[in-house]
Parts: structure tokens; C-alpha cells; sequence
């Protein structure tokens, strides 16, 4: 992946954000976002799914293969996670030299109601094997990547498979999975960035070694340099996003606010630990108020509200802030940690207001 110290993004950056469009950060407002309004990430073609004749293959390492329908897999008895889904690369376009992908700003993220069936009941019917330690998940789009042709597949290691929570979900938001979003069926890990989360998927396979895949070995690795091994991208990291207040200029979406006190709200959210704490700053990060917090969304894995009402001490120019914290301690730094593929950068959103 080559970066670019270009303040004015590539053509080739510029189609890959027109395909995958964020979420307009006006929509934190709605607890479960509008299915139209959730992030969008395809790598390569929305594929075209027939499903009269779609199948989920289990196999790999397994005393019961599996062979399933779509019908055959909506009698299993399911459930519903609410979860919060961040994409990995979100924020990658703040990093200086900017790594060349997909060039989120803050706004790759939505929250959803999925409903589907467990993952780890679709595992205990199939049996894997005592030697099996990791699931792969592989879908039907294909495409080239580093100049590898490959189907789009991720895998977990069998522990994470069983106890994440994760889910085999055919609906989001209370109706079938519209194509862009992995119609018939996708996987949900609850606090995994993104990547993990399978669209369009076909097989799921046990197998006896940790799988090498392009998704898995070569991308979505945090390295400092491109020739290191670098560690895994697992868990979404603790973050905030305020709605941006008042009014927004069209051109520049620079604010202007008035009067006082101004109400201010968000949502933070972290894959690692519920969300303990979140502080807004009116000075870039100086000071910090403490937040409200509202959980108004079922379970553990859903973002939380927040609210704070501001009392600008002046008119004029200001740099808004928020930071979360999660039960861990895990926070939010002031600046982005670089890394060659431009993942996981949690440094907290700067929002400039002029308050009349
Ligand atoms: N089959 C498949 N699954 C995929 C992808 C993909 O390109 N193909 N993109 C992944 C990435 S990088 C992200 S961030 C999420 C985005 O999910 P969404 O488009 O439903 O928001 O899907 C993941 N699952
Ligand atoms: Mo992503």
C-alpha cells in the first residue's frame, strides 16, 4: 500500500469514497441508524445473489458437514444483537503521510439490529474437530487485492467464534439484508472492527492451522513498516463523535452556533469494554467537561449517548472535542497513531465551531 503526503486525495481515492459512502455524522441523533445512513465498505463487486439457489457450506474439520438453505436456516431459533460496527480504516485519511485506500475521515461507523442465527449453535450441530482452532468465513465476492485473486474471507480463532456473541444475521433492522450489506447472509463478531464481519458468505470451515488468507495474513495488520509481520486488527478501540452543532456552512461544513448554553450530544462506543466515561473539551484537548452518559440501546455491544450542555465562555472561534474511556482505562489520544495501513486510528474528532 503506497501513502500520499497530498493534501487533495487521488481519483482513485475519490471513486473508492463515492462506492463506500460514510455515515453524515447528523445521524448519531437516531440510537439505530436508518439502514440507508449505515457506513458502506465493499472491497471489491456487490455481488448478485440468487436465493432459491444460495448455500452455507460447513466443513473443514467436522464430524457433521453441513449443507443449509436460506429457508432451512430461518427455522433455526435466532436471536438479535445490537451492535455497533466501525470499519478499521476509519479515520485513515487524517494520517500524515496519508496510506492510500479508502479514505474515511471519522464517519465509517453505524449501529444496527441484527437478527439471525449464533454462530456457536451452527458450530455445535456441525461438531468440529478436537484439532480444529480456527473458523474460516468465505464469501462470494471476488476480486484482486496486492495483486492476488481471492474470494473476500476472514477468519476466528474457534474460541472467539464460540463465545464472542457472534451471529449469522439474514436481517438488519427487522428486514432481509439489502445487497450492499451481505444479502442473504453476513457474520457479525459484537466489537470487532469491521473486516470481520463477512458479507455475502457461503462457507464456514474448521480448520487444523491458522488461516494465511490475503484478509487475514497480509491486510488488516498493524504495522510501523512495511516489512514487518506487524500484529492483528481484532477489536474496535474506544471512540467518540459529537453531532456537529448548529448550522453547517455547505462548502467547508465549518459550524455556526448561537446563544448559550448550547446542547451538545454524541455517541461513543469500544470493543473491548462498555464505554465508562466520555468528556467534551471546548479548548482542542486542554480541559475536559464530563459528559452524560444515556445507554438507550439493548446489550453490551451497542453505542452509548451523551450529552453535555456548553456554556462558551466567549464568542468567535472554538475546537471541540470528545474523548471516551472504556471500563479498561483504554482512551482516546489527542493525535492518531500512524501505521502502514492506516487502521485503528482513535485520536479524538476535532469539530471547529464559530459561536455567535
Ligand atoms: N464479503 C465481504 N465482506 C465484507 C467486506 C467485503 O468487501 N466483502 N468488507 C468488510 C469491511 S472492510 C467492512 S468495514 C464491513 C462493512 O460492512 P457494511 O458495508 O455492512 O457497513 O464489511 C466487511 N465485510
Ligand atoms: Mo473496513
Amino acid at each position: 500500500m503506497g501513502v500520499s503526503s497530498e493534501s487533495g486525495i487521488t481519483h482513485e481515492e475519490l471513486r473508492l469514497a463515492a462506492r463506500n459512502h460514510a455515515m453524515p455524522l447528523e445521524a448519531l441523533r437516531w440510537p439505530i441508524t436508518p439502514v440507508g445512513l449505515h457506513y458502506l465498505l465493499v472491497h471489491y463487486d456487490v455481488p448478485l445473489v440468487d436465493p432459491a439457489t444460495w448455500r452455507l457450506e460447513v466443513g473443514g474439520t467436522v464430524a457433521q458437514p453441513l449443507l443449509t438453505t436460506l429457508d432451512e436456516l430461518r427455522e433455526w431459533p435466532s436471536v438479535e444483537l445490537t451492535a455497533t460496527m466501525e470499519c478499521a480504516g476509519n479515520g485513515r485519511a487524517l494520517f500524515e503521510p496519508r496510506p492510500l485506500s479508502q479514505p474515511w475521515l471519522t464517519e465509517a461507523v453505524g449501529t444496527a439490529i441484527w437478527r439471525g442465527v449464533p454462530l456457536a449453535a451452527l458450530l455445535d450441530e456441525a461438531r468440529p474437530g478436537s484439532d480444529a482452532v480456527e473458523v474460516v468465513f468465505s464469501a462470494l465476492d471476488r476480486g484482486l487485492e496486492g495483486g492476488i485473486e481471492q474470494r473476500y474471507a476472514r477468519s476466528l480463532p474457534l474460541a472467539e467464534a464460540r463465545e464472542s456473541g457472534a451471529v449469522l444475521a439474514y436481517e438488519m433492522n427487522g428486514a432481509p439484508l439489502p445487497p450492499q450489506h451481505g444479502f442473504p447472509l453476513r457474520l457479525v463478531v459484537p466489537g470487532w472492527y469491521g473486516m470481520t464481519n463477512v458479507k455475502w458468505l457461503t462457507a464456514v470451515t474448521l480448520t487444523t492451522e491458522p488461516f494465511a488468507g490475503y484478509q487475514q495474513a497480509m491486510s488488516y495488520r498493524y504495522r510501523q513498516h512495511e516489512d514487518e509481520p506487524g500484529r492483528p486488527v481484532t477489536r474496535m478501540r474506544p471512540r467518540s463523535l459529537l453531532v456537529p452543532p448548529g448550522l453547517p456552512d455547505f462548502f467547508t461544513r465549518e459550524r455556526v452556533v448561537e446563544g448559550s448554553p448550547i446542547a451538545l450530544e454524541g455517541r461513543a462506543w469500544s470493543g473491548g469494554a462498555p464505554v465508562a466515561r466520555v468528556e467534551v473539551s471546548d479548548d482542542g484537548g486542554a480541559s475536559w467537561l464530563e459528559a452524560r452518559l444515556t445507554r438507550d440501546l439493548e446489550g453490551p455491544w451497542a453505542w452509548v449517548r451523551f450529552e453535555l450542555e456548553w456554556e462558551p465562555p466567549r464568542t468567535g472561534a472554538f475546537v471541540l472535542c470528545s474523548r471516551a474511556t472504556d471500563e479498561t482505562g483504554a482512551t482516546q489520544p489527542l493525535e492518531p497513531e500512524w501505521n502502514v495501513g492506516g487502521y485503528e486510528n482513535n485520536a479524538v474528532q476535532r469539530v471547529s465551531v464559530t459561536v455567535r
